[in-house]
């Protein structure tokens, strides 16, 4: 018997081997087909890597090797997304400054990953918090900038209380912080943002170009939210004032019987004057509004609020109507114009809001197929279903009888109103008041006004006298050193800008540096990234649909529009993987203390087996418990493909040769779809195949080229002990492959009298001639008469005869 299988040693190894001879660094001048394979990077957490972590590494590792088999110049790298709250909010704790957490923490983080024999190029590494990258996000700070698309302006912002900063609002989870959880409020701030909102069509449109996971592209759009509708002018009666109102159902202008001017509306405080319930009603309504977020104020079944503004009306600019004017928190400011023209008839809210203050309604769309209904919610406790679909006008002058798709243009065009597009999307609110992030590279002269730091004064330093408590302000004002750093080079007088940015910027653009990382001219030249990007597997999780997703196609489009590159996605196919629940079929969590430690698998029983078990799991993408039972599973295979050694013949092809040749196709096209749970299935028949009958050289060699992208320590051990080569991805020959046919039970009356073999694609018909011709199912049948005959493709063949055979 040859050795035992010593993991441990094997590991080792190799890993050893792969390190000493940067084993997988891409090639920048080599001219095979380039391939970018890229890991969503990770933060470098005190806790260190996690389970999933490895489901998702291990995914574009096997790929990457698959792909390096099959003659590709592969590019995958890692780095570390490293600035970011929980190493400042440990700095808070303990007094240990961020950097110092974040630099031990990589180093658990690098250590783990070389234990899995992940086959990053690591002369690419790159880390956020380093001067050497930062400087390059600052860099995009003021690319931005100096195209007009980074702008500081006060507006109404989310604070989290805990963390004491600003949030994007991609970082506020049903009004809650994204990262602590804790309740949101608004603050009135002056800020910066990037305006993300002129890329809008093309962040919606292009979603079309990519392969991404469907769900993935909804939210975007969802978040992104373009709606087609109108803006229509109502006159204020006696005033020379009017009001224009977004409305994507300009069909139903008959049915609007009031309209709605959002709190924050410009047009109250110059109306202030001739509305009589200003002082008394209106201006207390304001402030009671200013508290809530966005959200509270479209929270459904909620009593709805308002004030009518006494003294004033609007003109129904289709019939002349006058009509009352509210102001009401349900129509926000920041979306459309800020006013509406309700049409409580067929919208839900405008329905509740008129039955709380007694206002008419008037229906103006035959109610129809499909028969649209929302549930209004009355005062009584009592419910109305309302019509809010698209049909046949009623009630509604020249203009009944139209369909409604018709109606909006015509009655838009009627009433002088115009057709427009409007987004859900608001810029992306990039400062924060903390320290460990890159610094904001602004300077304010003695009059505020904010300069950019030129850009031979990159990196702008974050710097180090700072001590980590959050007092409301950013930390970085209590630096000494960068107030003297920012007089001694523009003035005294000048001060610097105290905020740092959002670390989703950083992380916004880190695929760009992967292809040039250490170019100290540019952030990547033009050359590199034309021939690396864009990035063909992108794999991470699904939890930053709307942000990192978001933010990098934004940048990568200004990048095209710029003419840094020619290509305007930055991933072209994108998969999440599924979440690793506990064996309790829990979250993990260390509250929970049901956290599985990859290092402790891996000591146990080895990476190649942690590897494969992770991948056999279940589909990449789905949703998995852990099972220790099955990681013995995994860890047999690989005993049983170690033992086979011993029992390699120099053989012909022999009674292997079907299932060798099904088995190379099988795992060549499983790979290539990311199957990793079928292919490895593959390959276990394959071996527990080979174990019962025999297996030649040829045989064997092409099982350990298979197995090598999802076991790689155990295959090169073997291959060098066998003098094999694992250099290339077998050939798939399907050329005269036979089909492989299934096994099929026959029942008579209910009782297996024997079973056959059919192809998969036999039918009916087939199926049971060839059950008829079976002697020992013609010998049942002979002994009655055939009253029913059925087959269940693939499982079974049910015969039923009229007198029970004997
Ligand atoms: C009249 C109307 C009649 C409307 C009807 C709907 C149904 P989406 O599709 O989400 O874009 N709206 C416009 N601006 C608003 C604001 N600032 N706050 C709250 N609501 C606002 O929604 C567009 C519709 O939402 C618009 O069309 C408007 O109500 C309302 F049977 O106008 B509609």
């Amino acid at each position: 018997m040859a050795l035992k299988y010593d993991h441990k040693a094997i590991e080792k190894k190799w890993q050893k081997k792969w390190a000493d001879e940067n084993a997988f660094a891409a090639s920048d001048s080599s001219d095979k087909q380039k391939l970018y394979i890229l890991d969503m990077f990770p933060y470098p957490s005190g806790a260190g890597l996690h389970v999933g972590h490895v489901e998702g590494y291990t995914a574009t590792d096997i790929y990457s090797r698959f792909k390096r088999m099959q003659g590709y110049n592969v590019l995958h790298p890692m780095g570390w997304d490293a600035f970011g709250l929980p190493a400042e909010n440990y700095a808070i704790k303990t007094g240990v400054p961020p950097v110092k957490t974040t630099d031990e923490a990589i180093k658990t983080f690098t250590r783990q990953i070389n234990s899995l024999g992940l086959s990053y190029d690591w002369s690419r590494e790159i880390g956020t918090h380093t001067p050497e990258y930062y400087k390059w996000t600052q860099w995009f700070f003021l690319f931005l900038y100096n195209k007009g698309l980074a702008e500081k302006r006060r507006a109404k912002v989310n604070w989290c209380p805990k963390d004491q900063t600003v949030l994007a609002n991609e970082q506020v989870v049903n009004g809650c912080c994204e990262r602590c959880g804790t309740e949101v409020v608004q603050k009135d701030l002056e800020q910066w943002f990037f305006k993300i909102t002129k890329y809008a069509d093309a962040l919606v449109d292009d979603l079309d170009q990519v392969d991404w996971p469907e769900s993935t592209k909804i939210a975007q759009r969802n978040w992104i939210g373009r709606s087609e509708g109108a803006e229509i002018k109502f006159d204020i009666s006696n005033s020379s004032e009017s009001i224009t109102v977004f409305t994507t159902r300009a069909d139903t202008i008959f049915g609007a019987t009031y309209l709605v001017l959002a709190p924050e509306h410009p047009l109250l405080q110059k109306l202030k004057n001739h509305i009589e319930n200003w002082e008394s009603e209106v201006l207390p309504y304001m402030e009671v509004v200013k508290n809530k977020t966005d959200i509270e104020r479209q929270e459904e079944g909620k009593e709805k609020t308002g004030v009518e503004l006494k003294g004033i009306k609007a003109i129904n600019p289709a019939n002349q109507e006058e009509i009352p004017v509210f102001v009401a928190d349900y129509v926000l400011g920041n979306y459309g114009t800020g006013a509406i023209m309700a049409v409580p008839a067929h919208d839900r809210r405008d329905r509740e809001f008129a039955d709380v203050f007694g206002l008419p309604i008037r229906k103006v769309v035959e109610p129809g197929n499909p028969r649209i209904m929302e549930t209004a919610k009355l005062k009584s406790g009592s419910t109305e279903d309302i019509f809010v679909g698209e049909n046949i006008l009623i009630n509604s002058g020249d203009f009944t009888g139209l369909q409604s798709a018709e109606a909006k243009k015509k009655i838009t065009e009627a009433v002088g109103g115009k057709m427009v597009k409007t987004y859900r999307l608001r810029d992306w609110l990039i400062s924060r008041q903390r320290y460990w992030g890159a610094p904001i590279p602004v300077v304010y002269d003695p009059e505020g006004k904010p300069h950019a730091v030129p850009e031979e004064h990159l990196p702008w330093l974050l710097p180090t006298d700072v001590e980590f408590k959050p007092t409301g302000t950013s930390p970085l004002g209590q630096s000494k050193e960068l107030l003297e750093r920012t007089e001694k080079i523009f003035g005294i007088g000048w001060k610097p800008e105290i905020d740092t940015m959002d670390t989703f910027v950083c992380s916004s653009w880190y695929y760009f540096r992967f292809a040039d990382p250490r170019n100290s001219k540019e952030f990547a030249s033009k050359e590199a990234m034309q021939k690396w990007l864009p990035v063909d597997l992108y794999v991470g999780g699904a939890e930053h649909t709307v942000l990192h997703l978001l933010y990098s196609r934004f940048i990568t489009k200004v990048l095209q529009q710029e003419g840094y590159i020619t290509f305007g996605e930055p991933f072209k196919k994108l998969r999440h993987q599924g979440i690793i629940l506990a064996e309790d079929g829990n979250k993990m969590s260390k509250s929970k203390g049901n956290v599985i430690n990859p290092d402790d698998v891996v000591a146990t029983y080895g990476a190649d087996t942690l590897r494969v078990y992770e991948m056999f799991m279940g589909p990449l993408e789905a949703m998995k418990p852990w099972n220790t039972q099955n990681i013995l599973g995994a860890r047999r295979f690989l005993e049983h493909v170690w033992d086979l050694q011993e029992k390699v013949t120099d053989g012909i092809a022999g009674a292997m040769d079907m299932v060798h040749r099904k088995t190379v196709e099988k795992v060549s096209s499983d790979l290539e779809h990311l199957k990793f749970n079928t292919a490895i299935s593959a390959l276990m028949i394959f071996v527990g195949e080979a174990k019962r009958k025999e297996i030649n050289r040829a045989q064997y060699e092409d099982l350990l080229r298979l197995l090598s992208p999802l076991a790689p320590h155990i295959t090169s051990e073997i291959a060098e002990r066998m003098g094999y080569s694992l250099d290339a991805w077998p050939q798939p020959n399907t050329s005269d492959l036979p089909v492989f046919n299934t096994p099929i039970a026959i029942q008579v009356n209910g009782k297996l009298r024997a079973t056959i073999e059919l192809p998969p694609a036999a039918t009916q018909e087939e199926a049971l001639a060839a059950a008829r011709k079976d002697p020992a199912v013609a010998r049942w049948l002979a002994l009655g008469k055939e009253e029913k005959a059925v087959y269940v493709a693939g499982r079974i063949i049910s015969f039923a005869v009229s007198t029970d055979p004997v």
